[in-house]
């Protein structure tokens, strides 16, 4: 089956943040930056990039093409704040986020609750837009470089889908500088040869790439096709993996929690496996009717992603308790978390 993808990117997003706390730049231009005259624009509202003020724009410039502009200093802290509620909104759609700034990330909805990336991209944009009051765009695709196509073909407050048989028509005409891993200097060679757009590159053997493209050369050559099999990696400094749901009725029934366990330790075991991450600690939690939690862990003599391994733990730390109380809430957490090199694993 075919992964879901999407790429997820908040519109103008030190300038949105600037028009949500201050109600009077809604719908001006308004350009975020260092403030002295040698500043740098840091970004600036869709109303301002009429006027051509871009980001990385000396300010001083931009006054100049935009003198009625609002110009603001950044308030980084803020656009912290703002942007680890978005992040946490994405991690309640997938444990599988990317995050690649602060304002844009990777999703992998797979084997998320959602039939379709669509589905996801809509709920994340409507809760988005409801708890915090701001915009993205989200694009939707199999794999990680045409979902970030997508997201930008309809910004600001888009959705765009990149379907497989929409492939090569949508790619073709696109100019080679949008090609993720090809570079400034790259682009501009394979200019200097009369190549400027993605139809250019077709009928170049995979010899071409490999000489002047060096060792990116083949991944480009996929890329044009439509290939790309990055994985959507998430934060490897992260020191656990869990799942958690308060139950649809309270029980103290074994066989009822069992179920959840099961969806939770399936779940966890497939983004371990993607990850290439290995756990030595599971821990059962649930809350009582009374709101009391409880914790239980146990740790194995070996690190695992096994799902049986860990399914049958998980559930013998659960036989093991007394549940006299009904509880309210179950989950599964995974710790002790070893990375596995790729190198290390072709080498076995
Ligand atoms: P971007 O996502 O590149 O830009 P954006 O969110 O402002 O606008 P868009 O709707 O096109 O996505 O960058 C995110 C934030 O990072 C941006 O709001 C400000 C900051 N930033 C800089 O400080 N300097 C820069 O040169 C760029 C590109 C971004
Ligand atoms: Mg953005």
């Amino acid at each position: 089956m075919d992964k879901i993808i999407l790429h997820v990117d908040m519109d103008a997003f030190f300038a949105s943040v600037e028009q949500l706390d201050n109600p009077h730049l809604k719908g001006k231009p308004v350009i975020v930056g260092g403030v002295s005259e040698r500043g740098v624009v840091s970004t600036c509202s869709y109303e301002a990039r009429k006027f051509g003020v871009k980001s990385a724009m000396p300010v001083f410039m931009a006054q100049r093409l935009c003198p009625k502009g609002y110009f603001v200093r950044v308030r980084y802290h803020r656009y912290k704040e703002i942007s680890n509620k978005i992040f946490a909104i994405f991690r309640e759609v997938t444990q599988l986020v990317e995050p690649l700034s602060i304002d844009e990330a990777y999703l992998d909805v797979t084997n998320s609750r959602f039939t379709s990336g669509m589905e996801a991209a809509i709920y994340i944009k409507n809760r988005v837009f409801k708890e915090i009051g701001l915009t993205l765009s989200i694009g939707i695709s199999y794999n990680k470089f045409l979902a970030k196509l997508a997201s930008d073909w309809n910004k600001p407050n888009g959705i765009k889908v990149i379907e497989k048989d929409m492939i090569p028509e949508i790619l073709l005409p696109l100019s080679i500088s949008k090609i993720y891993g090809l570079g400034k200097k790259s682009v501009q060679r394979l200019n200097n040869m009369g190549i400027y757009i993605i139809e250019d590159l077709y009928p170049l053997n995979k010899e071409f790439f490999l000489e002047y493209l060096g060792k990116n050369g083949l991944d480009i050559y996929e890329r044009i096709r439509g290939i790309d099999n990055r994985i959507v990696e998430v934060n490897r400094d992260r020191k656990s993996y869990g799942r958690e749901t308060t139950l649809k009725f309270d029980t103290h029934e074994i066989e009822e929690l069992e179920p959840y366990i099961q969806g939770f330790c399936k779940e966890l075991t497939v983004t371990l496996i993607r990850q290439n991450i290995y756990i030595k600690t599971i821990t059962i939690k649930y809350k009582t009717i009374a709101f009391e939690n409880h914790t239980r862990s146990r740790t194995l003599n070996t690190y695992t992603n096994n799902y049986e391994i860990i399914y049958k733990t998980a559930m013998d730390i659960l036989q093991e308790e007394e549940l006299e109380n009904y509880i309210r809430l179950i989950g599964v957490t995974l710790s002790s978390i070893r990375e596995e090199n790729v190198q290390q694993l072709t080498l076995f």
